[in-house]
């Protein structure tokens, strides 16, 4: 098959690499991911179609793509043995990857991007944002499982994909670098977002210190739980698979439950532009910390507990430094689809930020009913 305008050059050499069934008869970009290039890919075989996810990985962020998918592939096995042993479908609840004909765990094309494919897991949906109450709490406790499943994983195994990834005060020093070098003169029209982000230096290392005064225990966690990187099952409408693992790492809770709360209990899209929209929606805050509770099934501690709102505060501050710091330096980390999309996304996670600071002791509330 000859595939028209494809969005990569060397896709089609990709797609030889793998040891797909059947003949190729169609190839479309797909999904709403930020960082990698994801396509959907289907093959006719005696049988029927089959569907497979192509992705290019992001080697200028995912600077090691061999430990990247060494990861993916150890976690995946791992899980697809809990998942057995728990009596559940390890087709369909983990992603499985595909082997390349050489046996590999992905492909280096001629130009040197990087490769990977994973079965399609048929009949299920991917939600942009929270449909109703039921899919947010399915979500929470789909996360806590998945943080539950993976409690044993020899985390001292697991590379790490992005050095760095939550410490915010690393993510802080990045972002005050871009407003010093001011690299294409965009700070001008974000001083007043600039100016927010800058205020709250103090916050950015709470849970780090906690961490260090052995306050907080490290975990593996997944680190990206956006409700995008879901998977519903169509017909029973239950979250079935947390997929995107890339930056399964060790980490804190927190990163799970805050990543979670700024991109799902926000009662707008993370890009919206209309600020009045943009506001933390409590009732999903408590159902999404009711579900993440049940599905760690009490493995949290008091103190994990305790500070699971500033878990949702600090992944939403970053979150928002990063998108700054991204649309100041020209918006090279993020895809983006229009102008100024980036500033558009800093300045919802901001506004998130400032209301979860208007509504702090409603959140803490909310967390002390589920301590017990
Ligand atoms: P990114 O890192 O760019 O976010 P993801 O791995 O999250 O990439 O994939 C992008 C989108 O592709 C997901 O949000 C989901 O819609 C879809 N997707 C990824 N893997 C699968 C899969 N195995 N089966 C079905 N859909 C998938
Ligand atoms: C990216 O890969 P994706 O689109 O699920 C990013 C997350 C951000 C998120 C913001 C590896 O997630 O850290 O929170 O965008 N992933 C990486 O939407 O940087
Ligand atoms: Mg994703």
């Amino acid at each position: 098959m000859k595939i028209e305008n494809p969005a990569c050059a060397k896709i089609e050499e990709a797609i030889a690499a793998f040891d797909l069934e059947g003949k190729l008869v169609d190839v479309k970009p797909y999904g709403n991911g930020h960082i990698n290039d994801t396509f959907l890919i289907t093959s006719q075989t005696g049988q029927g179609s089959r569907r497979f996810i192509l992705q290019r990985m992001n080697h200028s962020i995912f600077k090691n793509p061999q430990q990247l998918m060494e990861n993916v592939v150890n976690v995946t096995e791992y899980l697809r043995e809990v998942i057995s042993r728990q009596g559940g479908d390890p087709d369909r609840e983990t992603l499985n990857v595909v082997k390349t004909r050489d046996g590999a765990n992905y492909y280096e094309d001629s130009s040197h991007n990087f490769w990977r494919v994973f079965l399609y897991i048929e009949r299920t949906l991917c939600l942009e944002q929270v449909e109703s109450a039921k899919d947010f709490y399915d979500s929470a406790v789909a996360f806590g499982n998945f943080q539950r499943m993976l409690a044993d994983y020899p985390a001292r195994d697991l590379h790490e994909t992005i050095l760095n990834f939550h410490n915010t005060p690393s993510r802080f020093r990045d972002f005050q670098k871009a407003v010093q070098a001011d690299k294409i003169g965009r700070a001008e029209n974000a001083m007043q977002e600039i100016a927010f982000a800058l205020e709250r230096e103090k916050d950015t290392g709470v849970l780090l210190d906690l961490l260090a005064e052995g306050k907080l225990p490290l975990r593996v966690t997944h680190n990206d739980t956006k409700l995008n990187n879901i998977l519903f099952d169509s017909d029973t409408k239950k979250a079935l698979c947390i997929i995107d693992l890339d930056t399964v790492m060790p980490g804190l809770s927190h990163y799970d439950f805050g990543d979670s709360i700024r991109f799902g209990a926000s009662t707008g899209a993370e890009d919206e532009k209309d600020l009045s929209k943009i506001e933390l929606d409590l009732a999903l805050f408590e159902t999404f910390t009711k579900g993440f509770l049940e599905g760690c099934k009490g493995s949290l501690t008091e103190k994990e507990i305790e500070m699971l709102p500033m878990g949702a505060k600090l992944m939403t501050y970053e979150c928002g430094i990063r998108f700054l710091a991204d649309y100041l330096e020209g918006d090279v980390y993020f895809k983006i689809h229009r102008e100024d999309h980036n500033l558009d996304r800093a300045r919802t996670q901001f506004k998130l930020v400032a209301d979860m600071e208007a509504k702090w002791d409603r959140m803490a509330a909310i967390v002390e009913k589920y301590k017990k």
